[in-house]
């Protein structure tokens, strides 16, 4: 792609309305733009992270063995009414009514739907387990949308529903879902901490929130510093080895405000590892057992001819938030680097030609380096403008592609200067840098 033909709408300086890092290189390097509180579009470079993240949270879920579908944005009344939720939503739920004024609502998460859906096609225990989940956007009237995208008021989420025979089973489940989280914020180079939580108006007793810890992150947290040096790296999804991962983690004290206990804390994590801080909240799982399933009559056939409730979890992960939960853990504000990892980058390699009018000899070199990476299915960001070169650094620093290539009038030969960001330039040839790209995405 050529930066003079991209709709990378960049400013030059901060805007002042934006108070946190990620909210201000976001609106900088145009990767999004408010249409009114709390409702934004998402332009080119903001849409294509998003859409990578949302890719491999797509795989992580499959891997579980999740099934994809989509669910309606709007939804009817009927069946939040059946729940009981439809008058205890309260005014966070944007409610429309249709032309026969039928109330219908932007769906602010999709308990009810889902349990509509499985009422209406599933009988028996002979089809549990079942995994659904979907990728779509949600809409909450929060009071105070805040931050861009992150406290946002429509929101992309990953939203994933277990229905399971016992509670047994449905921890299982559970257990699932909680190792599967580790590995998709893993795989978006995040360390996210599962923190017990409060349920709110989604309900049950058991949740874990995961959190990435970030100075201007909304959620308050107490825990054991000793939790952040787990590793997980189970691949297997048997029973007992998913129960010990998640008493691995649950061994350390590591809570969110509501659950915050001052006595707890103190007596069993010792002065050194009490760490209190704040983050942000990338996921967050429930289980609810049949609040939902009893309210609206989600029954199976068990073996001895008896019929039971099924026990039910949800499984949510913000996919629009996670933009900026990123940039939050890797944005160098002061010295105005981003650096993407390669996972999620819009571009894998920029291409930093020094042009000017009388010569444009490395532009076409960039061109003609650019079909040897297409040809590789490596995606690259040329910059074709005859801005001086520190600008174009500058503007690509911030862009946050994480390799660059850059092309002076005297390069010659074979050899290129290769760049990571944030590290030395390497003088490697082109079929060598390829290989480098191709070996760090197929890790990932
Ligand atoms: C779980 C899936 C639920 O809604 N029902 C379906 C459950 N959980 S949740 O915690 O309320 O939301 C899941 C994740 O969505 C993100 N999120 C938001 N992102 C941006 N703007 C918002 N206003 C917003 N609200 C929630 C969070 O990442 C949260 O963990």
């Amino acid at each position: 792609m050529l930066l003079s033909k991209s709709f990378i709408p960049i400013l030059k300086n901060n805007p002042s309305e934006a108070k946190i890092k990620s909210h201000q290189l976001m609106l900088r390097v145009g990767m999004m733009k408010q249409a009114s509180a709390g409702i934004y579009s998402w332009l080119p470079l903001g849409f294509k992270v998003m859409k990578k993240i949302e890719e491999i949270v797509r795989q992580e879920q499959n891997k579980i063995g999740a099934q994809e579908i989509l669910m309606p944005t709007i939804q009817s009344s009927e069946i939040w009414k059946e729940s009981g939720r439809y008058e205890d939503y309260g005014e966070e739920m944007l409610r429309i009514k249709d032309r026969q004024n039928r109330e219908m609502l932007y769906g602010p998460t999709n308990e009810e739907q889902v349990t509509e859906i499985f009422r209406s096609s599933l009988k028996s225990y002979k089809s549990l387990p079942q995994l659904l989940y979907h990728i779509q956007w949600k809409f909450r009237d929060e009071i105070r949308p805040r931050f861009g995208i992150m406290r946002g008021r429509e929101f992309y989420m990953k939203d994933a529903y277990s229905f399971d025979i016992s509670d047994e089973e449905a921890f299982y489940s559970y257990n699932k879902f909680f190792l599967s989280y580790l590995r998709t914020f893993k795989r978006l180079s995040l360390t996210a901490i599962p923190m017990a939580a409060d349920t709110g108006p989604i309900g049950g007793n058991l949740s874990h929130e995961f959190i990435i810890l970030a100075e201007t992150g909304e959620s308050k947290i107490f825990t054991d510093k000793r939790i952040f040096d787990l590793n997980t790296n189970e691949t297997e999804l048997e029973k007992n080895s998913l129960e010990q991962m998640r008493k691995k983690y649950e061994q350390y004290y590591s809570v969110t405000d509501e659950k915050f206990n001052k006595d707890e804390f103190e007596k069993v994590v010792s002065e050194e590892n009490r760490l209190i801080t704040k983050g942000i909240e990338v996921g967050h799982i429930f289980y609810f057992g049949d609040k939902y399933s009893k309210a609206m009559g989600a029954s199976v056939d068990l073996p001895g001819g008896k019929k039971d409730f099924v026990k039910m979890g949800s499984y949510g992960i913000g996919v629009s938030r996670l933009v900026g939960a990123i940039i939050e853990a890797k944005y160098d504000d002061k010295n105005e680097i981003m650096k993407w990892p390669l996972s999620v980058a819009p571009y894998d390699i920029a291409l930093v030609p020094m042009i000017n009018k009388n010569d444009t000899s490395a532009l076409d070199k960039a061109i003609n380096i650019n079909k040897e990476l297409i040809k590789n299915n490596i995606d690259s960001l040329i910059d074709d403008t005859e801005e001086n070169f520190s600008s174009k650094i500058k503007k690509m620093n911030l862009i946050g592609v994480p390799y660059q290539i850059i092309i002076g009038k005297s390069s010659e030969g074979d050899l290129l200067e290769f760049k990571e960001i944030g590290k030395e330039t390497q003088n490697l040839s082109l079929t060598k840098i390829i290989e480098t790209i191709k070996k760090q995405k197929n890790s990932n």
